[in-house]
């Protein structure tokens, strides 16, 4: 249900996609699990710099699987916390994230995206939180998220009506970055990815941590924390190198310590 693929310019962009066509890659608990461990594979291969997260052209994900869900009792979703785990594995992981995301991003796959660290759209993409509609809330950071991401007004209008809103919208309000052609979509996120993996990625890293901080933290804890992750890069042969590359006039040649 997933498929991992070599890309980019120097190969080191890892294309995770969810590849469950006939049920939109609505996300069930093998794909969960799959997902989860390509993931800590990528996590773990020092040749992958960065993650592209995908679906198809016709969904990101349709949400979490509806029918898997609808024979669980509160003592199976309480109690038996196997069944949800590894489904914020992507939350953790510390190589940068890119969703490409086109079709339906629906309830959990809406939450899929909301946890990468940059949010590019097709122009078909449909995001929402339609939990409402079927008796549930939204369980993998939606409610949370949107009003961080967003506002507290649209997040309420979301979560509470269960609308959808379109790729444009989405980024209208702030929660995509960028809108392509549905077909070029995953061509400009490896672009983006490429982009990314030219810097160290070990300082990279470092800045996925402290923007991430942001949203964890009042804003005097996270300037304590971008202080010392700052402090941190002058013990580290790439800050040493990349300032010398610039005084020297020469490309920096990154070491990844
Ligand atoms: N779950 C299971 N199957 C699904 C899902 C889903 N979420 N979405 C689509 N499918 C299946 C359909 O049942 C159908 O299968 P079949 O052909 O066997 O009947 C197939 O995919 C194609 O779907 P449609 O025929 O419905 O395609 P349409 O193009 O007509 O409609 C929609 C597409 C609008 C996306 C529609 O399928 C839909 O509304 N899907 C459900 C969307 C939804 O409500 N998602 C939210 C689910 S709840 C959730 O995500 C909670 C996450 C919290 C997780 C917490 C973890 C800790």
């Amino acid at each position: 249900m997933i498929t991992l693929t070599r890309t980019g310019a120097a190969e080191n962009v890892a294309l995770i996609t969810l590849n469950r066509p006939t049920a939109l890659n609505a996300l069930c608990r093998q794909l969960m699990q799959e997902l989860s461990e390509t993931l800590l594979k990528v996590e773990h291969d020092s040749t992958y710099n960065v993650i592209v997260l995908t679906g198809s052209e016709k969904a990101f994900a349709a949400g979490a699987d509806i029918k898997e869900m609808a024979k669980l009792e509160f003592a199976d979703v309480f109690q038996k916390d196997d069944f949800f785990a590894n489904w914020d594995t992507l939350y953790h992981i510390a190589k940068p994230v890119i969703a490409a995301v086109n079709g339906f991003a629906l309830g959990g796959g809406t939450e899929l995206a909301l946890m990468c660290d940059i949010i590019y759209a097709g122009e078909n993409a449909v995001f929402g939180q339609p939990e409402v509609s079927i008796g549930t809330i939204p369980g993998l950071g939606g409610t949370q998220r949107w009003p961080r991401f967003t506002n507290k007004s649209i997040a309420m209008e979301i979560c509470l009506t269960g609308d959808r809103i379109s790729a444009h919208d989405a980024k209208e309000v702030g929660l995509v970055s960028k809108v392509f052609p549905t077909q070029q979509l995953v061509a400009e996120a490896v672009i983006l990815a490429d982009r990314i993996a030219k810097n160290s990625p070990l300082i990279v890293k470092t800045v996925k941590k402290s923007v991430g901080t942001a949203y964890e933290t009042s804003l005097n804890q996270g300037l304590e924390v971008e202080k010392h992750l700052f402090q941190s890069t002058f013990a580290t042969n790439d800050r040493r190198e990349g300032m010398s590359a610039f005084s020297e006039k020469r490309a920096a040649k990154w070491s990844g310590n």
